[in-house]
């Protein structure tokens, strides 16, 4: 055992005993972008994994307001009533830019935030979508691993974010509000398709003929999409989460969705197929951020681009000749020997990263 293995054991130790200050010092530590840091954070992770598995992973997305924070803030009360523990972290690769969306979520759950059986984290700030939803996707594992028994992940549901929180997830829930008219207005029809069930939220007051005209209309809707699992008709339920009402009903089908789930293992492939997907991406990332910090690459990048850019070179072959560079590019012609014999890359360097 090697002293980073050991250190990330005792770590691992301290999370597994519920220690909150270990648990969040290790998402701060899955964040850093140090490489030092994050060979410390990966042998956490290996340290904690099989201490994971056994929470409901509720992903919940929705249009800016629909009411996504009141919402997981009276559910998440609920649940930590009756006994859970609930996490809840964020996907918003905008946050850097907004800023309003950290400091609005800890203000507008605060009961959740001050609750000791819950524990809410902002999402990271900066970095592509990939990398936050990664480091999210490892904070949910952590969280887990302290035992928490139900990880909630908020997106807003704008951009990209929303899929990569659905593939992260056992249930994926769309918070969707009244709107004015065409009731499904502002909703991208591929964020239903990626829905397990639709929550018409603000089913109250003055909105509520309009909430219920939205239920009858997004029912519609799924009813016309092929299902994502067999044997599930995507629910569309009215709640109030300002007013708490119909929650429960919508705690229990995530229940009824997850024991669905986990008939016939159904559970156990999505989740395998996601972790699959998750390694594919964690590659791709790497890879490219060798490839950004590549000396031999950087002096030719801003030539290629240009050249690109103006129509001299075809990005097909700018991209080759870089990769080539970088020695990633396969050799023109296939060669399973690679480290037999050296490819004709132009700088004749092929080691591999
Ligand atoms: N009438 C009514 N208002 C609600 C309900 N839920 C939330 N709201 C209000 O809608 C507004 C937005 O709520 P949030 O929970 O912040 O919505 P959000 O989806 O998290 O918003 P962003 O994080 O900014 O995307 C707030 O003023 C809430 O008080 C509800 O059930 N009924
Ligand atoms: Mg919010």
């Amino acid at each position: 055992m090697t002293g980073a293995d050991r250190l990330a054991a005792r770590r691992a130790g301290r999370i597994t005993a519920g220690d909150r200050r270990a648990l969040a010092q290790s998402i701060t530590l899955i964040e850093s972008t140090r490489p030092d840091h994050r060979a410390d954070a990966a042998a956490l992770l290996d340290a904690v994994l099989r201490h994971t598995g056994k929470a409901v992973r509720l992903g919940v997305t929705g249009t800016p307001g629909a009411g996504k924070s009141t919402f997981i803030e009276e559910l998440g009360s609920r649940l930590t009533d009756a006994g859970h523990g609930v996490a809840v972290l964020a996907v918003d690769p905008s946050s850097r830019r907004s800023g309003g969306s950290i400091l609005g979520d800890k203000t507008r759950m605060e009961r959740l935030a001050r609750d000791p059986r819950a524990f809410i984290r902002p999402s990271p700030s900066g970095g592509s979508l990939g990398g936050v939803a990664r480091r999210t996707r490892e904070a949910a594992l952590l969280c887990e691993a302290a035992g928490f028994d139900v990880i909630v992940v908020e997106t807003v549901g704008v951009g990209q974010s929303e899929v990569a929180v659905a593939d992260m997830v056992d249930c994926f829930c769309l918070i969707a509000a009244p709107g004015g008219g065409d009731e499904l207005q502002g909703i991208k029809r591929g964020l239903i398709e990626l829905a397990d069930l639709i929550v018409v939220n603000k089913a109250d007051g003055d909105l509520l003929p309009a909430a219920q005209r939205a239920v009858a209309d997004y029912r519609h809707a799924v009813h016309l999409l092929r299902p994502k699992h067999p044997g599930w008709e995507v629910p569309v339920l009215p709640a109030s989460a300002l007013q708490g009402t119909g929650i429960d009903e919508v705690w229990a089908t995530v229940e009824k969705l997850v024991a669905h789930l986990r008939e016939g293992d159904t559970l156990q492939r999505l989740r395998s197929a996601q972790s699959v997907a998750w390694m594919w991406d964690e590659i791709r990332e790497r890879l490219v951020e060798s490839f950004r910090h590549d000396q031999r690459v950087a002096v030719r990048w801003i030539e290629a681009e240009a050249a690109v850019r103006s129509g001299h070179l075809s990005p097909t072959t700018a991209a080759r000749g870089l990769l080539e560079a970088h020695g990633t590019e396969p050799a023109t012609v296939p060669n399973p020997a690679a480290d037999s014999t050296a490819p004709p890359a132009a700088s004749g360097d092929t080691e591999a990263r």
